[in-house]
C-alpha cells in the first residue's frame, strides 16, 4: 500500500485517457474488493439546520437563507424507528448527522446513547458531529461508534475559500483524536465547488497520504443548493467527477470510495460508469441529511439491471487488520 503520494502524480492519474484511466481503476479495485458488491449507508438528520459555521456549500449554514427550518435534537426512538427501518431494506450502516461546530453538553449524551442503541440492533455505527476533542472520541469509542465521518471537503489551498470559520487544522486534529481511540474514519470532499482540476488532485494527495487511509472515501458532487453561494456556479463536466472516482479508487484501493451527494440528478448510466470507476459504496435511502437522494427502489432496480448486490456487514476489526496488513 502507497502513502506517499504527491500531488504531481495524482494530476498525471486525473490526465490519463478516459478509457486508461478506467482500466487502472478496475485493476486497483478488482485486486481488493468483489467488483459487483456495494456497501450500504443510511444517512439520519439528528438535529438539522442553524448551524453556526459557514461552509459555503451547506443548506444548514444559519448564514444562508435556504429555507430550511431549524430543528431540536431527534427523540431517540424516532433515531432508532429510522435505523431499524433501514436495516430492513438493507442498509448496513447507519449514520447520524448533526449540524454543530461540535457536539456539547447533554445533547452529547443523548447522541452516545443511540449510538449504543443503533449497534444493539446489529448495524455499523457511523456519526458526523462536527469537530471532536481527545474525550469525545474517547466517549463515542466506548458507547460503540465504528466510524467517524469527517471530511477535508476540498484541497488545503482552496479550503479557505469555502470555509472561514474551521481551519484545515482543526480537521485534521479531529481525524487524529478519531483514529487515536481506534475508531475507523470516513473523510473525503466534495467536487464541483469552481475548484481546478489541481485542487481535486490536492485533496486525493491529502486523504491518500494518510496511514492507514480513510476506511470510507465519500466522494461528494456539490449540490447546488438554493440560497447558499453556491446556488449558480457552473456545473461540474460528469466525467470529471468519474474521473475524481477513479483516481480515489487508485491512489486508496482497499478503502471503500462512496458514490455520495448528488446522485438523484444522476442518471442511470452515470451511475454505472461511478461503479465502473471504482465506487462500492453509496448513500441508500429517500434523505441524505436535508436534500433529496434516489429512492430505494430505484436503487434496487438499477442493481438488478446491472447485476449489483448489497455488500454484507463486514467485522470492523477484521477488515482494520487487513488494512494494516
Ligand atoms: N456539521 C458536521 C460537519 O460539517 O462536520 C457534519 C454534517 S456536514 C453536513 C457533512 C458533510 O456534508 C460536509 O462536510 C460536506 O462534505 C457534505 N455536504 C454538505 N452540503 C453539501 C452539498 N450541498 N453538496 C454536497 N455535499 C455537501
Ligand atoms: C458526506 O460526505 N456526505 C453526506 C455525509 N457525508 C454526512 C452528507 C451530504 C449532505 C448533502 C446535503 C444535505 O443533505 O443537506
Ligand atoms: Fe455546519 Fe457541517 Fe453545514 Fe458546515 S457542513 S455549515 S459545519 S452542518
Amino acid at each position: 500500500m502507497r502513502y506517499d503520494w504527491n500531488v504531481d502524480e495524482i494530476s498525471e492519474l486525473f490526465e490519463l485517457p478516459f478509457n486508461d484511466l478506467m482500466f487502472r481503476a478496475q485493476q486497483a479495485h478488482r485486486a481488493h474488493f468483489d467488483a459487483n458488491e456495494i456497501q450500504l449507508s443510511t444517512l439520519l438528520s439528528i438535529k438539522t439546520g442553524g448551524c453556526p459555521e459557514d461552509c459555503k456549500y451547506c443548506p444548514q449554514s444559519s448564514r444562508y437563507d435556504t429555507g430550511l427550518e431549524k430543528e431540536l435534537l431527534m427523540a431517540k426512538e424516532e433515531v432508532l424507528a429510522n435505523a431499524r427501518a433501514a436495516k430492513e431494506k438493507g442498509a448496513t450502516r447507519f449514520c447520524m448527522g448533526a449540524a454543530w461546530r461540535e457536539p456539547k453538553g447533554r445533547a452529547f449524551e443523548i447522541v452516545c446513547d443511540m449510538v449504543s442503541e443503533v449497534r444493539d440492533m446489529g448495524m455499523e455505527t457511523c456519526a458526523t458531529l462536527g469537530m471532536l476533542n481527545e474525550e469525545q472520541a474517547a466517549k463515542l469509542k466506548e458507547a460503540g461508534l465504528d466510524y467517524y465521518n469527517h471530511n477535508l471537503d476540498t484541497d488545503p489551498e482552496y479550503y479557505k475559500e469555502i470555509i472561514s470559520t474551521r481551519s484545515y487544522e482543526e480537521r485534521l486534529d479531529t481525524l487524529k483524536h478519531v483514529r487515536a481511540k481506534g475508531m475507523s474514519i470516513c473523510c473525503g470532499g466534495i467536487v464541483g465547488m469552481g475548484e481546478t482540476r489541481r485542487h481535486r488532485a490536492g485533496l486525493v494527495a491529502q486523504l491518500a497520504r494518510m496511514n492507514p487511509h480513510p476506511e470510507s472515501v465519500p466522494i461528494n458532487m456539490l449540490i447546488k443548493i438554493e440560497g447558499t453561494p453556491m446556488e449558480n456556479l457552473d456545473d461540474l463536466d460528469t466525467f470529471e467527477f468519474i474521473r475524481s472516482i477513479a483516481v480515489a479508487r487508485i491512489t486508496m484501493p482497499a478503502s471503500h470510495v462512496r458514490l455520495s451527494a448528488g446522485r438523484e440528478a444522476m442518471s442511470d448510466e452515470m451511475q454505472a460508469l461511478c461503479f465502473m470507476a471504482g465506487a462500492n459504496s453509496i448513500f441508500y435511502g429517500e434523505k441524505l441529511l436535508t436534500a433529496e437522494n434516489q429512492d430505494a427502489d430505484s436503487d434496487q432496480a438499477l442493481f438488478e439491471r446491472l447485476g449489483l448486490r448489497a455488500e454484507e456487514k463486514v467485522d470492523v476489526a477484521s477488515s482494520r487488520r487487513m488494512v494494516n496488513a
